[in-house]
């Protein structure tokens, strides 16, 4: 059942595809009231109550004792003491006396204070909105419900199930050549090489430099024969500079974020001044979306969308403001507060919450000031772009996923979780986060493996990568500067093949179950708790997950650790992945053990009464063979197993299944 309140006049979002009709009465159980042009809900938590969902949010599986803010930002450090990340979905489940959704459809600014304030209390405020209240049975019973409201997941090809290799740095033909031949001469597998921001001329959107890729094509091909996918990233800020295309077309035709008076905005990004295409403008979506084909008739099939917070290093006006300022400071006696007032004019450049008050998009429901629709901003990039490839060619599947990101995004690409450091607390924080995607949709995502920002190690690589093997994006990515962290360059060869062998063998399960997911609107990363909902010991555990329908994960995420404690809610089968082999090493009832997990291993579990489709590990997705698959399997009958039979790229064959019948 879903209830829809709507309060004052909330920005049209595209969130949802379901029409329900406004509910009468007030919005139970929550208690409302207003307050400075904003809308609180309250609901008094019972005191074993948890709280799901947020998506891309930091901390744990269970939301409650920390206050939330929804409004996307390009945070250099993440860490527990934020807010807020680079999404907002604004979807949360409470679990307990009472089991309920909510989800509340505005694109600014939404706070949600879980137990913060107060333990027992949670508060939503939010401007105006229209809130959906969802009821049913159990959590995953309200979150199908909540999918089906905001329509199906996009599926990318599924070339994007292999490992992908990325660095801020690779910067030209022989660095991305210098990566394929590591991979190749480790004989480790690989399908994807990333392009970040240094493939462009001059940071340029849809250019490539010259001197740096001579003929872009022709690797794009000769990569493509290898089974390797070369994917540039695309940023959201347009160079102004007088000549360039994109620039000038985008002027002339009135496609740019524009200030109060009307005149576009300029912002400074990584080409320095730069203009904001207006991407609420469905004309100008559309036509930033039909840009990416200079690089899709280069032979290019995939792209990442950066810095659509948008993220803003400095707006042109304010940066003349700090420079005058601190130049009027030259000469004097600087007291500390003096020196603070200086500095603070730089350290307050970036992301300035003026800024996003100061300009303005032509949306089909009026011109709205950025501030009121910041959420909306990446979200509506990458439907450009999704829009666009529908045009180029209809039935292919073109991998698309972004940074920044609101709910209704899912159903044009997916996302990565932006620059997480190399840090073990951040590999728990890729744990947690899964779920909360998959309960808004966001089934295609990853974080970066290994960690973006600092420097991993060797070990810390292995643990993320075993990790990594259970989350659809699997792409080791890294900062400018940081350690290599490629898979060959570490000591442990034999180490890495074992655990990327692993993902490979699991392409037909994960892929399987992955579209099943998509295409049904269930959730492919699930806490203990919503399988067990009865089980109290269950929703304390914080760091495993179910993954699709057969297998459990409990990873290690701490350093020097040889093993771990895993709480089995029923009983399970360990699966032991050795040196390239499968060990089915005993089953274990209800309760909870100690498993040693050394460092080259993967272990998980199978789930009574269930089967796991394997294939022969391979190099890249196109050589696993398929026809021929090996079913690990803890059954006493014989049971089904739905495979899909898709051709992995085009759209009208997806939903393609074949049923086996697996013998015990
Ligand atoms: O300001 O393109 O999150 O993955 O490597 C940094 C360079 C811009 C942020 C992305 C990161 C990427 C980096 N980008």
């Amino acid at each position: 059942m879903i209830k829809k309140y709507t309060y004052g006049v909330p920005v049209k979002t595209d969130a949802t595809v379901q029409e329900v009709p406004a509910a009468e009465g007030e919005i139970a159980p929550f208690t409302l009231r207003e307050e400075e042009g904003k809308y609180i809900f309250s609901y008094a938590l019972g005191a074993e109550d948890c709280v799901y969902g947020l998506g891309e949010q930091i901390r744990g599986i269970n939301k409650r004792g920390w206050i939330y803010k929804s409004w996307n930002y390009d945070d250099p450090i993440i860490h527990e003491g934020r807010k807020s990340l680079y999404g907002a979905h604004n979807f949360i489940v409470v679990f307990g006396e009472k089991t309920f959704g909510a989800f509340f459809d505005c694109p600014g600014e939404v706070v949600f204070d879980i137990g913060y304030s107060d333990r027992d209390m949670l508060t939503v405020t939010s401007e105006d909105a229209d809130v959906y209240i969802l009821e049913g049975e159990s959590v995953l019973k309200i979150v199908e419900e909540f999918r089906a409201l905001i329509g199906p997941s996009y599926i990318p090809p599924k070339w994007a199930f292999g490992f992908a290799q990325s660095k801020w740095g690779y910067k030209c033909e022989a660095d991305i050549r210098a990566v394929y031949d590591g991979y190749r001469k480790a004989e480790l597998p690989l399908d994807m090489i990333y392009m970040d921001i240094d493939y462009m001329k001059d940071y340029k959107d849809f250019t490539v430099d010259p001197e740096r890729y001579p003929d872009l094509t022709k690797l794009a091909k000769s990569m493509k024969r290898s089974g390797v996918h070369l994917v540039p990233i695309i940023d959201a800020a347009v160079k102004v500079e007088a000549g360039y295309s994109v620039y000038e077309e985008g002027l002339e035709k009135g496609y740019f974020c524009t200030d109060a008076e009307g005149k576009p905005f300029i912002v400074g990004v990584w080409p320095g001044d730069s203009v904001l295409p207006d991407v609420l403008n469905p004309e100008a979506r559309l036509w930033f979306g039909s840009q990416y084909k200079a690089l899709l008739d280069q032979g290019i099939e995939g792209f990442w969308n950066d810095m659509n917070e948008p993220g803003i290093f400095y707006s042109k006006g304010r940066l003349s403001d700090a420079i005058s300022y601190v130049a009027a400071a030259q000469g004097k006696n600087l007291d500390l507060e003096a020196f603070y007032d200086v500095t603070g004019k730089f350290h307050e450049l970036a992301n300035n919450p003026d800024d996003y008050a100061s300009f303005y998009h032509n949306a089909p429901d009026g011109r709205h000031v950025h501030k009121k629709v910041h959420n909306l901003y990446g979200y509506n990039m990458t439907r450009g772009a999704s829009e666009y490839f529908e045009q180029y060619d209809p039935d292919r599947r073109f991998l698309l996923f972004s940074r920044s990101s609101y709910i209704g995004h899912h159903r044009y690409g997916g996302i990565w979780t932006g620059d997480n450091c190399s840090w073990w607390s951040h590999l728990k924080l890729n744990l947690a986060m899964m779920p909360g995607l998959d309960m808004c949709g966001f089934l295609y995502a990853g974080a970066d493996l290994g960690g973006h920002g600092h420097d991993t190690t060797e070990e810390l690589m292995l643990r993320w990568l075993a990790f990594g093997i259970f989350t659809p994006l699997m792409r080791n990515h890294a900062s400018l500067g940081t350690r290599d962290q490629e898979c060959y360059v570490f000591k442990d060869k034999a180490a890495f093949h074992n655990i990327l062998s692993m993902r490979y063998a699991m392409i037909p399960y994960l892929y399987s179950e992955f579209v099943k997911c998509a295409l049904r609107g269930k959730m492919l990363s699930r806490p203990l708790a919503f399988d067990y909902p009865e089980d109290k010991r269950a929703r304390g555990v914080e760091d495993q997950l179910f993954i699709g329908d057969s297998i459990m994960i409990a990873p290690v995420v701490e350093q020097n650790a040889r093993g771990r404690y895993v709480y089995f809610p029923a009983r399970m089968k360990l699966i032991r992945m050795k040196e390239g082999v499968y060990l089915e090493e005993g089953i274990y009832e209800k309760g909870d053990y100690y498993i040693e997990i050394p460092l080259n291993e993967v272990v998980f579990f199978l789930r009574e009464g269930k089967v796991v489709p394997l294939a022969k590990p391979a190099m890249n997705v196109s050589l696993l063979d398929e026809q021929h698959l090996y079913f690990l399997r803890f059954i006493d009958r014989p049971t089904e197993y739905e495979v899909a039979r898709d051709d992995g790229e085009t759209k009208s064959s997806l939903g393609t299944f074949e049923t086996i019948i697996v013998a015990p």
